[in-house]
């Protein structure tokens, strides 16, 4: 065993890629504004200098090596450390308090952090650049501190390429190509980026205000559905553990803000394992399709094979979202029962779903199916708007007449929830042995590509699972290669919806907290299979008859 000190204690190394690794491994919070372990080291920002014998060294960018002795906390580091930050400030806005990044800024809490109480230099911060063209996130060029975070995301995990450094010296920006606004780029609104902005320069777009007025109109009747994995993303802003499942408390939180009535995204996602298997089970016995069936949920995946791979879109689900399909089947009940002014707001963890609301697919004579898309973040400023005490809120439970979900929707939110879900539906053997065999089948777990192999009749079925838009390029080029998959499901994230643009960021070991509070209430739920689902059986005896094609599927252009 090869041994290191820091700060005087002796460290074991034990694979680490580099000291900063070690250095929190011992549970010290060194700062960083461009590290992220799973983008490539790129070691500009400088926050992370640290004291070897050799000198001053960036800490993510220094392999461990034996014997070294490493400082984190020197006269000279500190002083260090507020110089960068005081550059940064300098030419930096100083809005914090109207900026949409306000509370959740990593120059704001350094900043705090190392007591910096004044900036020696005079501000040269250039007015605010926005870019708004995106339905899914905005952009302000001048908030960037050049980190390069958002770069590395959506060229190296992403694989999409929409913005890249442009121009040097203190000219130096990102930008798109040919600095076209944003919704004219390759970006597929994954908001991936603005997952990993340590400062306000790419943020979610915000629709609360809208939909409080919505909420304030007397006449509008506003209804909500809450997506698979918002009710585990909530996390510590809202007084919840990682992971822990809120789905009763946020129900409360809406109805106390004034939506009439609100709902479970997963009874969609049941919808959509009945109609997605259904097109699987007709593509296996037709028999002449080009292989494979890609799933059709994800609309940052949607988009990206439209812009990418059209030739592909052919083998797309025909099948609308689980949002998609619950919202054409919401404002159908609606018609029918002759509703006053009806408006569905959408809360989600994407903010790619804000695109997928707007396109004209999802648009009937009376509008968007779905008028607004609130991410997770939207929501928890709304309830800390409203002065609501999420933690002491009581759970309560959705609303008639679409209460019932099963546990299989629930899991939707994971990366592998909406093959296990399908799978379920497929097996013959429905004995409860045979539903936990199928969660080790190799479905489960947040590797970015995973693959299995399982038995259906006389035949194998080739699955795999991919999440992050890169492993699904990758995937596809396999695939034209001559590899052979029989159903193939992607998430635009990686590790799925829990860890999707909208949602509060979270670092590995929480978005596996999340991971397991979904496959935990699936634990808990009364019913696991979407076919054994009682609405289900109602909807396609009723609403639905005649309609299925109208309200649950979708043509895209091809
Ligand atoms: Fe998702 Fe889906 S799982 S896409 O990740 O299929 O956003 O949570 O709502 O529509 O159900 C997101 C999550 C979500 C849809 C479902
Ligand atoms: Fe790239 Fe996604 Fe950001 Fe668009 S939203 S610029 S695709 S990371």
């Amino acid at each position: 065993q090869e041994f290191l000190t820091i700060d005087g204690i002796p460290v074991a190394i034990e694979g680490e890629k580099n000291i900063l690794e070690l250095i929190r491994k011992v549970g010290i919070k060194l700062p960083t504004f461009c590290y992220h372990s799973e983008l490539s080291i790129y070691g500009a920002c400088r926050m992370c200098m640290v004291e070897t014998p050799r000198g001053m060294e960036a800490a993510c960018s220094t392999p461990p090596k034996a014997g070294m002795d490493i400082r984190t906390n020197t006269e000279r580091l500190r002083k260090y450390r507020k110089m960068i930050l005081e550059l940064l400030l300098a030419n930096h806005c100083r809005d914090c308090t109207t900026c949409g990044n306000n509370g959740s800024c990593k120059l704001q809490d350094l900043a705090m952090r190392f007591g910096i109480d004044r900036v020696r230099f005079p501000n040269t911060a250039a007015e605010p650049k926005l870019d708004e063209s995106s339905v899914s996130i905005v952009r302000d060029q001048n908030k960037c501190i050049l980190c390069g975070d958002c770069v590395r995301m959506c060229n190296e995990v992403q694989n999409v390429g929409a913005i890249d450094f442009a121009h040097r010296g203190a000219k130096m920006t990102i930008s798109t190509a040919f600095e076209v606004p944003i919704a004219e780029s390759p970006c597929v609104g994954c908001g991936q980026c603005a997952a990993v902005c340590p400062t306000g320069a790419i943020v979610v777009k915000n629709d609360t205000a809208r939909v409080w007025a919505l909420l304030d109109d007397p006449d509008v009747k506003v209804t909500a559905q809450i997506a698979p994995a918002v009710r585990v993303g909530l996390g510590k802003e809202m007084g919840m553990e990682p992971g822990e499942n809120a789905i009763g408390k946020l129900v409360a939180a809406l109805k106390h803000m004034g939506f009439d009535e609100v709902y479970d995204t997963s009874t969609g996602a049941d919808l959509t394992v009945l109609e997605e298997s259904n097109e699987l089970l007709r593509r296996l016995e037709e028999g002449e399709h080009d292989w494979p069936l890609f799933t059709s949920c994800c609309p940052a995946w949607v988009q990206f094979c439209e812009k990418n791979y059209p030739e592909l879109m052919g083998n797309v689900s025909t099948c609308k979202s689980p949002m998609e399909m619950f919202a054409a089947v919401i404002r159908e009940n609606n018609r029918t029962a002759g509703r006053r002014k009806a408006v569905h707001v959408a809360i989600m963890p994407c903010t790619a779903k804000k695109f997928e609301a707007a396109r004209s697919e999802f648009c009937s004579g009376e509008g968007q199916d779905v008028e607004y898309v609130l991410t997770t973040q939207e929501l928890i400023r709304m309830v800390k708007e409203s002065g609501v005490v999420f933690s002491e809120l009581v759970p309560e439970a959705v609303d008639m007449p679409f209460a019932y979900k099963t546990g299989a929707g629930v899991i939707f939110g994971v990366t592998g929830g909406v093959t296990e879900a399908v799978l379920r539906r497929l097996a013959s053997d429905k004995s409860a042995t045979a539903l936990k065999t199928l969660a080790f089948q190799g479905v489960r777990g947040l590797e970015g590509v995973k693959e299995t192999t399982v038995p259906y009749g006389e035949r194998n079925l080739r699955i795999a699972i991919v999440s992050g838009l890169g492993n699904a390029s990758a995937l596809i080029e396999r695939i034209r290669g001559g590899e052979h998959y029989d159903f193939v499901e992607v998430m635009a994230c990686p590790n799925g919806c829990i860890s999707g643009g909208g949602q509060p960021f979270a670092h590995a070991e929480e978005q596996a907290e999340r991971s397991e509070g979904l496959y935990k209430a699936d634990q808990v739920s009364r019913i696991k299979r979407s076919e054994e689902n009682p609405l289900m059986m109602e909807l396609y005896g009723g609403l639905l008859k005649g309609k299925v094609h109208e309200l649950l599927h979708v043509e895209y252009p091809l």
